[in-house]
C-alpha cells in the first residue's frame, strides 16, 4: 500500500485530502493535529502500522503491519449538521456493516462501538469531537478493521474474541477495495446522519436483540434487560425484568450477553 495506490483506488469518493503512513502512533492523533491546522471537511488519515493505537480511555487497539486497516476521517460539520457526537460512532459502523454485506458478510453491530463477526470482534470504532463553544468544529471517526489473516490478536491480548474478514470469509480481500466500500457508504449516509431512516438502519444491524444483556458504564452498577433497540439519540433502550423502561447513554459503555 501507498500513496499513490490509495489516491487511485478513492479517486472516485468526493474526499478532502489525503495522508498515508507506513507506520504511525496512532491516524485519530494525526487526524486530529491535523483538524487543527485546518484540514479540509472529509481528509482522511491511513496507516498500514500503528504502533500506539488508541481505543477508548487508555484501551490499546493492535494493527500490525500489512494486515488490517487504520483510518481516521476528518468531517467538518455545518452548525445545522452539529448533531450529538454519539451518532457518528454508529455512522462508521453501519458503514461497515453494509460494506461487509457487499461480501456476503453478515456483521452486527455492539453498541456502543464494535462491530462483529461470528461473534467476534473485527472491528472498533474510535470518534473523538473538537468543540468551538457549543458547536462542534471537527469530529474525527477512527476506524479499525482487521482484515487479513494475522491482524485478529489472540484472545490473550484482549477483553473479548478477535476476528479478521479474512477467517470469517475463508479467503483474503483486498485491503483497498474493502477500505472503498466502507468509506463509499460512510459518505453516503453521512447527510442522513440522525434521520429516522439511519437509526432503523443502525439499530437493525445490533447484535442481542431480544436477548438479555448487561450494560456497564464506569463505576455505576450495571444495568440487565432486554435489549429493545435505539432512542433516536443512539442511546440504548432495554426493557428491565419488571418489565420497566431503561435507557444506557453513551459514554466508557461495555456490553456483554448475560452469562446463562
Ligand atoms: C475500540 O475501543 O474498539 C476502538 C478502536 C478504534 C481503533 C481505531 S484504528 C484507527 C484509529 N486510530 C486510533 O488510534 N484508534 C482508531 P474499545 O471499545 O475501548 O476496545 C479496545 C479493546 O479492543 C482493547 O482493550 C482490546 O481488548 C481489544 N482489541 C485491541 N485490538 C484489537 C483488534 N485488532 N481486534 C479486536 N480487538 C482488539
Amino acid at each position: 500500500m501507498n500513496q499513490r495506490q490509495l489516491q487511485q483506488a478513492l479517486s472516485d469518493l468526493p474526499l478532502g485530502d489525503l495522508r498515508y503512513f507506513p507506520s504511525i502512533g496512532s491516524t485519530n492523533d494525526e487526524a486530529l493535529a491535523w483538524a487543527a491546522q485546518g484540514a479540509p471537511h472529509l481528509s482522511l488519515v491511513l496507516a498500514d502500522e500503528q504502533t500506539a493505537g488508541r481505543g477508548r480511555l487508555s484501551r490499546r487497539w493492535l494493527t500490525p503491519p500489512g494486515v488490517a486497516l487504520a483510518l481516521s476521517l476528518i468531517l467538518r460539520p455545518s452548525p445545522e449538521e452539529s448533531v450529538l457526537p454519539s451518532l457518528y460512532t454508529g455512522l462508521g459502523a453501519l458503514a461497515l456493516v453494509e460494506a461487509l454485506k457487499g461480501y456476503g458478510l453478515g456483521a452486527e453491530i455492539k453498541w456502543p462501538n464494535d462491530v462483529l463477526l461470528q461473534g467476534r470482534k473485527v472491528a472498533g470504532i474510535l470518534v473523538e469531537t473538537v468543540w468551538m463553544g457549543e458547536r462542534i468544529e471537527s469530529v474525527i471517526v477512527g476506524i479499525g478493521v482487521n482484515v487479513l489473516a494475522g491482524s485478529a490478536p489472540p484472545l490473550e491480548a484482549l477483553d473479548f474474541p478477535a476476528i479478521s474478514i479474512e477467517q470469517a470469509l475463508g479467503r483474503p480481500i483486498e485491503r483497498l477495495d474493502m477500505l472503498h466500500d466502507l468509506l463509499k457508504h460512510l459518505l453516503e449516509w453521512r447527510p442522513r446522519l440522525g434521520s429516522a431512516a439511519f437509526l432503523k438502519a443502525w439499530e437493525g444491524h445490533l447484535a442481542y436483540r431480544g436477548e438479555t444483556v448487561q450494560v456497564a458504564a464506569g463505576s455505576e452498577p450495571p444495568l440487565t434487560g432486554e435489549l429493545l433497540g435505539l432512542e433516536s439519540d443512539g442511546s440504548l433502550r432495554l426493557r428491565a425484568a419488571d418489565g420497566g423502561p431503561l435507557t444506557m447513554r453513551f459514554g466508557d459503555v461495555s456490553l456483554r450477553p448475560q452469562q446463562v
